[in-house]
């Protein structure tokens, strides 16, 4: 396939044939029993929803259809493979293995950035819109609503209107995904011009970059190779965490009632605005901050530990930590690690510094608590360091990244499904009163 559409187009009757086949064979076969738990744990646990891109290991942490993190960078074709400045795998080389489950060449690679900077302009009555938010709207409600307002031109829905058949739903799908992966970038660096002055808010992509590439040009980063490369590997590992997740299910949600990728993926964006989600990354920053003030830049371990417990005891969460999934370390985190370890001019940042050191003892102080069931580090305790070391130090910008690569793991599952021909999500509800009755 020289196209990531041919791809799609011939990796979709495999699944058909498998799906059917299990289907045949497996249809009343139980996955688990529902227990009381179940139901007012937020579901967790539950096998309930099906999602191709990745499977998340309580152990071993997100695998992108099979392959681990330090696998897609290996085998992933990088920045460098394409002849761009940097080394990072390129988040359209993870947007073709989430859709295909193929690792593409270097070419294909080429054809899809290539695809998306010739996609990648905002029509202009969304840069109205976006021009008329308050600087002060938090830019997650910006960039939520910009997305929504772009359904104005959805593939998806004037074929629905027209009349299309089932079976053929996943390729406008499809169509939009790929239209809204190429413009959330401008819509993304509309706001952070708009909201903080950075960049210049005009779209001049240019057709021989890669996405993130034309990305950091509009933030206005361009000429830093290193941040650059940040964002790409930011963008590649923040793309897909299973199917779970409120950002994730909530487009799978959404879609499933068949409304346009446009407006499913609106929808995830406000989950992820939440801060026990993407939200995170900007507390994180906020938490850090508040300690900075407290107890100093060049705070001891004992001070560190201090601090985490003041902020247990005072009944708030440490954001960056724990997970509703994963038992160890999330392997996201330590990518990024790696990434400030193996970076000169970032190693010695005091921001990043504090990130290891804290990632050390807060493992520690969380795990004496009996009721926090994991005590590691998420993405979100590492990912603000290296956006503010870079010079992005607008914290309330940090979700709207996270929002640019989550797309590339939620719009393939809206493709799939429609594929699959997936149903309306419609689970069962029960009161207090129906459940007394029905567990006497
Ligand atoms: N700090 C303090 N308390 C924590 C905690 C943390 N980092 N993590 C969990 N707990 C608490 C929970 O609040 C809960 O308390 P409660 O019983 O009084 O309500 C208890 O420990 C049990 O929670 P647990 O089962 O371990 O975790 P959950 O699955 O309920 O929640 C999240 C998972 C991620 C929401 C939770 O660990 C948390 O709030 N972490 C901080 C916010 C954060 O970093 N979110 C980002 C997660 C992720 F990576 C992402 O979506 O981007």
């Amino acid at each position: 396939a020289s196209t990531l559409k041919e791809a799609v187009a011939e990796a979709i009757p495999k699944k058909q044939e498998r799906l059917k086949a299990l289907k045949a064979k497996h249809s009343n076969t139980s996955l688990g029993d529902i227990k009381l738990d179940n139901l007012l744990g937020g579901m967790r646990g539950l096998k309930v929803m099906l999602w191709e891109g990745s499977v998340l290991d309580a152990e071993r942490g997100i695998a992108f259809h099979g392959k681990s993190i330090p696998d897609c960078e290996k085998e992933l074709p990088s920045a460098k493979d394409l002849g761009l400045k940097g080394k990072e795998m390129l988040p359209e080389s993870m947007l073709w293995l989430l859709l295909t489950g193929e690792v593409p060449t270097a070419d294909q690679v080429r054809g899809l950035s290539a695809e998306l900077a010739s996609k990648g302009k905002l029509p202009s009555y969304v840069e109205k819109i976006i021009d008329s938010f308050p600087k002060t709207l938090h830019p997650m409600t910006q960039f939520a609503a910009a997305t929504a307002a772009l359904n104005h031109d959805s593939a998806f829905s004037a074929a629905y209107t027209k009349g299309i058949k089932k079976a053929e739903y996943w390729s406008p799908t499809f169509d939009d995904s790929i239209d809204l992966i190429a413009k959330l970038p401008a819509v993304a660096a509309r706001i952070y011009y708009n909201v903080h002055g950075k960049g210049d808010g005009k779209q001049a992509i240019d057709p021989n970059l890669d996405l993130i590439g034309n990305f950091s040009n509009m933030l206005g980063y361009g000429d830093s190779v290193g941040m650059t490369d940040f964002l790409r590997l930011y963008i590649a590992i923040h793309g897909d965490h299973e199917g779970g997740n409120v950002s994730a299910h909530t487009s799978h949600l959404v879609g499933s009632a068949l409304s346009d990728p446009f407006l499913s993926y609106s929808a995830a964006l406000l989950g992820l605005a939440g801060p026990l989600h993407g939200l995170a990354n900007q507390e994180v920053l906020v938490w850090f901050k508040g300690m900075q003030e407290s107890i100093g830049q060049e705070a001891s371990d004992q001070q560190i530990e201090k601090y985490l417990e003041d902020t247990l005891a005072s009944g708030r969460v440490v954001p960056g930590y724990g997970h509703a999934v994963l038992r160890q370390p999330d392997p996201r985190f330590s990518a990024l690690s790696r990434f400030y370890e193996q970076t000169p001019e970032l190693r010695d940042q005091p921001l990043v510094k504090m990130v290891q050191q804290v990632s050390k003892i807060a493992p520690v102080v969380l795990g004496r608590s009996n009721k926090i069931k994991n005590p590691f580090p998420n993405v979100d305790a590492a990912s603000g360091a290296g956006l503010t070391a870079y010079g992005m130090t607008e914290m309330n910008f940090y979700t709207v990244v996270f929002g640019v690569s989550r797309a590339l793991g939620a719009l393939p599952n809206l493709v799939m499904a429609r594929a699959l021909g997936l149903p309306i999500e419609r689970p069962k509800s029960m009161s207090i009163e129906a459940l007394e009755k029905s567990l006497k």
